[in-house]
């Protein structure tokens, strides 16, 4: 007599089905082979960036890095790598670079971005504009044709004064793309920056067209500090998904 299982002896074992967040993990564990000893490192924010900190925080610890000086993108990855134990400092002392590695809401095939959904988008332009190389680290969930068409959020942070007048000359720029601007909150209070400034949600129902276009028409406007896409900044985009990793650079 036999036992049915349901299971013959040969069929192979059942697919392990990743969650996104083990997805966002792969992606920033590789991007951390990129870091060598003695590198000034840009630290992202958001949660796939917080691994991306925590693995460099273990490999310090292991002495399988040594000398790093990180620049943290936000309050928030400030106070995660201080709890590693990972040595900070600022664009101030180090203008310059080697190498950042942060996450993204979008990232279309020229590896243009859009950031700034976990509110950090000022720091993490500055950071990252001042990289030698900017590593972007997502899950295959981020993928878009075209930036601004997945009906999320395209953040802008405006300084407080007067902001219901810059949301609505930012809601005018894109009228033909059904573009709606609203105020980021939290409960009931506007969300604040690191930077003591608001973030103004748009929301498209076309994509945003001509980057480069849209990108100057925003940043032309007075009240504007800056907008979440990253046109041209990333030099490399590792994708995580359920078949692997894929690394694309410029
Ligand atoms: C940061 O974190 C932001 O620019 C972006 O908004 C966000 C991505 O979040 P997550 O990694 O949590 O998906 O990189």
């Amino acid at each position: 007599s036999s036992v049915e299982t349901g299971l013959s002896p040969l069929s192979s074992p059942p697919p392990v089905i990743l969650t996104q967040d083990e997805l966002k993990k792969i992606a920033a564990y590789k991007a951390v082979e990129f870091v060598e000893s003695g590198m000034v490192l840009g630290l992202g924010t958001g949660s796939t960036a917080k691994h991306a900190v925590d693995r460099i925080g273990e490999l310090l610890r292991q002495g399988k890095l040594t000398n790093i000086v990180g620049i943290p993108t936000s309050k928030k990855t400030h106070e995660q790598a201080v709890s590693l134990g990972i040595p900070l400092s600022d664009l101030d002392s180090y203008p310059v670079v080697d190498l950042a590695i942060d996450g993204a809401d979008e990232v279309d095939p020229f590896m243009n971005l859009v950031k700034g959904r976990g509110g950090s988008l000022l720091r993490e332009k500055m950071v990252e504009g001042a990289c030698k190389k900017f590593v972007v680290i997502v899950d295959e969930s981020k993928l878009v044709p075209h930036l601004g068409g997945s009906g999320l959020a395209m953040p802008v942070e405006v300084v407080p004064y007067c902001w219901k007048f810059t949301a609505k000359r930012l809601q005018d720029l894109f009228e033909d793309c059904g573009c709606v601007a609203k105020l980021r909150t939290t409960g009931e209070q506007p969300f604040v920056t690191d930077n003591g400034n608001y973030v103004i949600d748009l929301y498209l129902k076309k994509d945003i067209g001509d980057l480069k276009v849209a990108s100057d028409n925003i940043l032309r406007l007075a009240g504007v500090v800056e907008h979440g896409m990253f046109l041209d900044m990333a030099t490399t985009v590792i994708v995580a998904s359920e078949l692997g990793v894929t690394i694309r650079n410029k």
